[in-house]
């Protein structure tokens, strides 16, 4: 497959910002959450999202509240790019009552139905289906709501992937699959899992439209997805977007990062760090001078600081509470 590149685009100075603000936000929120792990803070496990944050935010700036996403085990950026408040995340994460699940679900159940975000999950693929299904229902309701699945290179190899990607072609079903093809699934090389290292090329075997983009340039992310979105909405079907992109931190927080990659290849990852690209991109086109980057990181930061301050003094769930929002309530 041939990586595509974002082609000249047309974007407002508020679209251009917007997309340095959401990665921002994740960037920061998380790094927030790193320091709270370190300090014992959080119950369970946790994996950042800190280097892939181009893929949400290009993608989630297509989509309106009405539209669902369908997020993995690594989705703290899916959740803020599509609008959940990072001290709704922190809080969660945090096992907090004032949490977006009331403190019961943490890192990897985190749900925002007002803001179309339905779910981080512990099971690796299921987003595939999920989104599909959400996507049926629209097709069934004639709107054009869209079903966003993010998932890794590691789904793509489980069984979900192809039933997904099948029935959502034959159906021509809204939904975006996309993978975070970060070269890993914990410790195992997608090269030595899989004989093709390509996730975009498996889309011909279902007959739907793979493109392959650099996951670390937010632009290519946001052109691709806007016309895969664009497709969708009007009643052309599914796309695969491959996101080719890294993790610069261990799978998961307190695990190991050594013996499967190597230094070299990290610190090359590093300096094509997402944020760090776009930024460079916005003051070579003279779309912001330095100082309003400066300014709009002093902001983010302040709200990510202030996040995790609310997320640290709410109070825990009550215990007698224990029982309230297992099941449906009539
Ligand atoms: C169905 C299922 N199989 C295996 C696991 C164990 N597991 C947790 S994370 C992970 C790796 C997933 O890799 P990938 O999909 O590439 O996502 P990444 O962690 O790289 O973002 C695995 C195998 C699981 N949680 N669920
Ligand atoms: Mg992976």
């Amino acid at each position: 497959m041939e990586i595509q590149r974002a082609a000249a685009l047309e974007l407002t100075r508020e679209q251009s910002l917007g997309l340095l603000r959401s990665m921002l936000l994740i960037r920061y929120s998380e790094e927030q959450l790193v320091k709270c792990y370190a300090r014992g803070e959080i119950p369970g496990g946790m994996h950042t999202y800190i280097g892939e944050e181009a893929v949400a935010a290009g993608v989630c700036a297509h989509l309106r509240n009405d539209d669902a996403v369908f997020s993995t085990h690594r989705g703290h950026g899916h959740a803020i790019a599509k609008g959940m408040k990072p001290e709704r995340l922190i809080a969660e994460v945090l096992g907090k009552a004032t949490g977006c699940c009331q403190g019961r679900g943490g890192s990897m159940h985190l749900f925002e139905p007002e803001v179309g975000f339905y779910g981080t999950s512990g099971i690796v693929a299921p987003s595939i289906l999920l989104a599909s299904g959400a996507a049926y229902k629209f097709k069934l309701e004639g709107s054009d709501r869209v079903g966003v699945s993010f998932f890794g290179d590691g789904a793509s190899n489980n069984g979900a992937f192809h039933e997904g990607l099948n029935m959502a072609a034959a159906w021509q079903l809204p939904v975006l699959f996309v993978c975070e093809n970060n070269m890993y699934a914990t410790e195992v090389a997608f090269a030595y899992a899989s004989r093709s290292t390509s996730v975009a090329s498996r889309a011909c075997g279902y007959n739907l439209p793979g493109v392959e983009v650099d996951g670390n340039d937010v632009l290519a992310v946001y052109q691709a997805a806007g016309e895969a979105i664009q497709n969708a909405r009007r009643g052309n079907g599914p796309t695969l977007l491959e996101c080719h992109t890294y993790r610069t931190r261990a799978h998961a927080e307190g695990m190991r990062d050594a013996g499967y990659r190597t230094q070299e290849e990290i610190d090359s990852w590093k300096a094509r760090d997402p944020i760090r690209l776009y930024k460079e991109n916005l003051l070579r086109g003279g779309i912001v001078a330095s100082g309003e980057i400066e300014a709009l990181e002093a902001e983010l930061l302040k709200i990510a600081e202030e996040a995790t301050q609310f997320a640290r003094q709410s109070p825990m769930p009550d215990p007698s509470t224990v029982a309230l929002h297992v099941f449906a309530e009539s």
